[in-house]
């Protein structure tokens, strides 16, 4: 019998958080398995979501464009769909392994499906070995959360990365990258975690299929973000204070000077704390 009480929730039940484990695995190796943190009704229902609005998107602006911009593969700024996909962000068990590895200040930077299509390949820069975030010394500023939506490994693009080399400051030869690159490999609803300054890329989708996946790269509160989420996502404002939190309206940057004398912290667009470096050193 199905425990689900109604499909908005999306379940945080699957597996429980070893936080000393996960933070050793990041610490030293910079990439991490979650486990499974989507249910399979969720599961289907973002695939499907995810398909009918890359219809949507191809309709809208034509396969060229979007190939043009580099966006043939992916679904942009999922927030701004709320429902579901703030559910997502909002959960126990996404929001636990975040507050471990950065901080409950931590924003999410950008938030978007890959879908890597196993037909026509992109210049979508992931396809090249590279970090997400300027490397600091001892200390994780980003988490890239990546979800398939589909069983992965090698055969279908799942993305490759090279463990430990998030804790150097430079770029490892291309041949040291190619021996020692490891490819994600699980099963669909079963998450990944690599340290922004992990050495990673998509891998090869060979398999005629598309590859979806849910990414969503989180960041210390003062870092910039992809997009102005509290502009772009309609719902935001009514959402949920950790839904709020994680897409930057505790960080928005007022307009100008008068605008930032208000000191009201209910009012007040970027709101005092936010400048939190906590949990984020490793030696
Ligand atoms: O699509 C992939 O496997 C890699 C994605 C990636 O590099 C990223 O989202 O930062
Ligand atoms: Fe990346």
């Amino acid at each position: 019998m199905d425990e689900i009480a109604n499909d908005r929730t999306i379940l945080n039940r699957f597996s429980m958080i070893d936080a000393a484990a996960l933070t050793e695995e990041m610490n030293i190796r910079g990439v991490a398995s979650l486990g499974k943190i989507l249910s399979d009704e969720d599961i289907a229902w973002f695939l499907q979501d995810l398909r009918r609005k890359k219809e949507e998107d191809i309709a809208e602006f034509g396969i060229e464009t979007l190939k043009a911009n580099f966006s043939i593969e992916t679904v942009n700024d999922l927030g701004r769909f709320a429902g579901k996909y703030y559910d997502l962000i909002g959960g126990d068990q996404l929001n636990t392994i975040v507050n471990t590895l950065l901080n409950d200040k931590a924003v999410i930077h950008s938030y978007n499906a890959i879908i890597l299509d196993g037909k026509e390949k992109s210049e979508m820069v992931g396809h090249g070995f590279h970090r997400d975030m300027p490397w600091f010394p001892n200390c994780r500023t980003s988490i890239i959360v990546m979800i398939p939506l589909v069983d992965y490994g090698p055969d279908n693009g799942s993305t490759q990365f090279v463990p430990g080399t998030h804790a150097f400051r430079d770029m490892p030869s291309l041949d040291f990258l190619m021996k020692h690159r490891q490819s994600a490999v699980g099963k669909a609803g079963e998450a990944f975690v690599v340290d922004s300054c992990t050495w990673h890329r998509a891998g090869d989708n060979v398999s005629g299929l598309p590859r979806p996946m849910i990414v969503i790269k989180y960041t210390l509160a003062p870092f910039k973000q992809q997009v102005e989420f509290y502009l772009s996502n309609k719902e935001l404002e009514s959402a949920a204070p950790i839904v709020k939190q994680r897409l930057g309206w505790n960080v928005r940057v007022p307009h100008d000077y008068l605008e930032n004398r208000d000191w009201n912290q209910e009012t007040r667009k970027f709101k005092s704390g936010q400048y939190d470096m906590s949990n984020t050193y490793f030696k």
